[in-house]
């Protein structure tokens, strides 16, 4: 399963531009606010220095880096989730991703239309996050009106289904996103089958000029509870201007913001897998070295999942080895010598770094 991330935003805010500077294709990006109508698909690799430092150790030169999938939709607008601008069709692709990017217009520049005419990163979030919602919500009244008819009193699961849909209804209704309600395990499980947007982690992106740049005012951002500005991306696409300037400085400030001098993509796609809490296994072996990107509390069975879905049925156990230690020890007799192989079972929470080895019978 690859980890796929959905680009959002009103229409020309830089989606394109974006998705183009990532993954170094060259789809249209134009000044005309529905020129992406078929979604744009690109693949980009995860870079991650400790490939190059294993493969020395089992003396491999193949190196395969695991991939995101971008997809770029078309601009979103008011009334998107009643199906304006095509947009049922759009968020249906959103709703296949994991992760969604939402791009925020920064820039000014009266040659790009801006579909309410003037620059408001405020607006402008509050519009996209306002469609998403609605749909959300349209989804749950529909799950919730299709499951009260199929009443079935003896059925333990029905209440918890109905109150769970419920709760979402008036989380929505508040003008809340799903993710800021807090689930049990199981309502979890429910709640996964039917891809949520505003269950799904967000990443903001703001994209900046030097020159003309609109201010965002922070406080007011920070007011808007859908917005979580911890794990926001400022960057700016039009690399020609330096970007030495007091907005990006402010919204730099923020804890944990990610702040780029330089668009280094590479350092941009570490950005965003940290950001979305993804972390990393390897396998290696003579033949090849490959790096494996999993949402963070991943058992080992499902780790192995990742790799084959046969691996999961016929799971052994798995041979672990800690980056740190095949790094520091090299050699794999030596590893084991000195007991650095762990054996982990099915329930493994498999970590950040972790070389692993799945035995398995199928
Ligand atoms: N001045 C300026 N223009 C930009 C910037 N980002 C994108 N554009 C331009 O804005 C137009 C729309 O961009 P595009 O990426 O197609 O927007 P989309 O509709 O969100 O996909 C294109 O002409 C881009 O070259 C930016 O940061 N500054
Ligand atoms: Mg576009």
């Amino acid at each position: 399963m690859v980890y796929k991330c959905g680009i959002v935003g009103l229409p020309n805010v830089g989606k394109s531009a974006l998705f183009n500077t990532i993954t170094r294709l060259n789809i249209p990006s134009k000044n005309f606010p529905f020129c992406t109508i078929e979604p744009n698909i690109g693949i980009v690799s995860v870079p991650d220095n400790r490939l190059k430092k294993i493969a020395v150790c089992v003396s491999t030169k193949n190196i395969v880096h695991s991939c995101i999938t971008l997809i770029d939709i078309a601009g979103l607008v008011k009334g998107a989730s009643k199906g304006e601008g095509l947009g049922n069709k759009f968020l249906k692709k959103i709703r296949e991703c994991n992760a969604i990017l939402h791009v925020v217009r920064c820039f000014i520049n009266n040659k790009i239309t801006h579909v309410y005419n003037n620059v408001n990163p405020l607006r402008d979030i509050d519009i996209i996050n306002t469609e998403l919602l609605l749909s959300d919500l349209d989804l749950c009244e529909k799950i919730f009106k299709k499951k009260s008819i199929q009443k079935n009193m003896s059925d333990v699961h029905y209440s918890i289904f109905l109150n769970l849909m419920k709760r979402c209804i008036h989380q929505l209704q508040s003008g809340l996103f799903l993710k800021d309600l807090d689930f049990l395990e199981e309502e979890l499980k429910i709640l996964q089958q039917y891809q949520f947007l505003t269950l799904k982690p967000m990443i903001y992106i703001f994209n900046m000029t030097k020159d003309m740049c609109c201010n965002i005012d922070i406080n007011e951002l920070n007011k808007d509870k859908n917005v979580n500005l911890s794990t926001s991306i400022p960057v700016v696409l039009h690399y020609k201007y330096s970007i030495n300037n007091n907005y990006v400085n402010v919204l730099s400030t923020q804890k944990n913001c990610l702040f780029f001098f330089d668009v280094d993509f590479n350092k941009f796609i570490r950005h965003l897998c940290n950001s979305l809490f993804l972390k990393t296994f390897f396998t290696a072996g003579p033949k090849e070295v490959k790096s494996w990107i999993f949402k963070a509390e991943k058992t080992a069975v499902q780790a192995a999942k990742l790799i084959h879905t046969d691996f999961s049925k016929g799971f052994i156990r798995a041979q672990v080895i800690s980056y740190v230690d095949f790094i520091k020890y090299r050699n794999l007799i030596k590893i084991k010598q000195l007991g650095k192989m762990r054996s982990e079972g099915k329930q493994y929470i498999v970590q950040d770094g972790d070389i692993i080895n799945f035995l398995f019978n199928i």
